[in-house]
């Protein structure tokens, strides 16, 4: 009887080990080709597009050099695959990306219905309104009757809709899959408003031919936490992704930056020597190497840092820090502890 009764037990374990098995794995499969494939979009700057020499720049090409640095000790080891929005999801889902980095909203219908992990809030964004100046236009409660550029397989559609119809508005819609062709379409004045996230508004401006003819109207119309995304069915990887991004954040509050990151080594401070793995296993845990935030740091920056070089006021995209500042600095980045 006992002997039974261990018996179903052994199978029932296998069964669920083998469920386990065929589900994970992102991490091995990673290892064993030697570098992680990163979804970004077809060309956003400031967060993901090709320099004149080819080398992807932005902030979500910098989160996937961050977690290649923490699984490799190495930036460079991930390459990137274009997508437009709407190919985006199936790219995750068939495996042929491992990460999705793509300006890409978090809402309940992907995280559930398309069996997607998002790891968290890379940036806090929402969706606006760009006019050209010479419209007269102040505020989208103006926008009566006019004809709306935007992208396709995006959340920006029923964002608009939404908007329109609670404010008994007519419009009409012209989208595109492509961006540039969004954008192309309302240059030569096919539409009299262009709308995406406002994140978006101020990159894809710069792609336009006179950028001071355009203004972005006050409206946020909608909540657009843009984020890293995962499959379903890989907790160990969901965990590396969403981990490396709350290191990145912590280092920020901790003022652990990619230049003093070898001196804080030497700091007494308990939460520092976590983050760097001078204390504790954490990294083992994620079944990295236990350096795996001190390299995501030293070769990346702290997310402050990375923000900063990629969409902040310094840069052509001039985006404040506002709600994507540290939650004590008046922003609602807030990343949970590690230890
Ligand atoms: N955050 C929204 C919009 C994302 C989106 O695709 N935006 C367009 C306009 S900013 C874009 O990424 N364009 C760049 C590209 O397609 O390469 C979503 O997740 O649906």
């Amino acid at each position: 009887m006992k002997k039974l009764f261990t018996l179903a037990i052994g199978a029932l374990m296998g069964a669920s080990m083998a469920v386990t098995a065929a589900q994970a794995g992102t991490l091995d499969d990673v290892k064993k080709k030697g570098f992680i494939q990163c979804g970004v979009s077809q060309g956003l700057p400031g967060f993901s597009a090709p320099d004149d020499k080819g080398n992807w720049k932005g902030l979500d090409v910098d989160f996937c050099r961050a977690v290649a640095a923490a699984v490799f000790g190495d930036p460079n080891k991930v390459k990137f695959t274009p997508l437009s929005a709407k190919e985006r999801f199936t790219a995750l889902r068939s495996g042929e990306v491992d990460i999705l980095s793509r300006n890409t909203t978090w809402t309940m219908q992907r995280d559930v219905e398309l069996g997607l992990n998002f790891a968290g809030v890379l940036y806090y964004d929402g969706q606006g309104f760009m006019v050209r100046k010479s419209l007269g236009v102040t505020s989208a409660l103006q926008l009566n009757g006019a004809e709306v550029c935007t992208n396709t397989g995006t959340t920006t559609e029923l964002n608009v809709a939404d908007f329109f119809r609670s404010h008994k508005m007519d419009y009409k819609v012209v989208a595109f899959e492509k961006a540039d062709e969004v954008v192309k379409a309302y240059d030569e004045g096919r539409c009299d408003v262009y709308t995406t996230d406002r994140s978006g508004l101020a990159a894809m401006r710069l792609k336009m031919k006179n950028p001071d003819e355009h203004v972005v109207l006050p409206e946020i119309i909608s909540k657009e936490p843009l984020g890293p995304v995962v499959r379903h069915g890989d907790d160990q990887w969901f965990d590396i992704v969403k981990w490396t991004l709350f290191a990145l954040i912590n280092a920020e509050e901790l003022g652990v930056t990619s230049q003093n990151v070898d001196e804080m080594k030497k700091s007494t401070d308990p939460a520092i020597r976590r983050l760097l793995g001078v204390e504790g296993k954490f990294g083992e845990t994620l079944g990295l190497t236990n350096e795996w935030a001190y390299n995501a740091i030293k070769h990346v920056g702290n997310y402050g840092e990375i923000y900063d070089r990629n969409v902040g006021p310094k840069t052509p995209l001039g985006l404040a820090r506002g709600l994507n500042a540290l939650w004590n600095k008046g922003g609602i980045m807030y990343a949970p502890p590690i230890r």
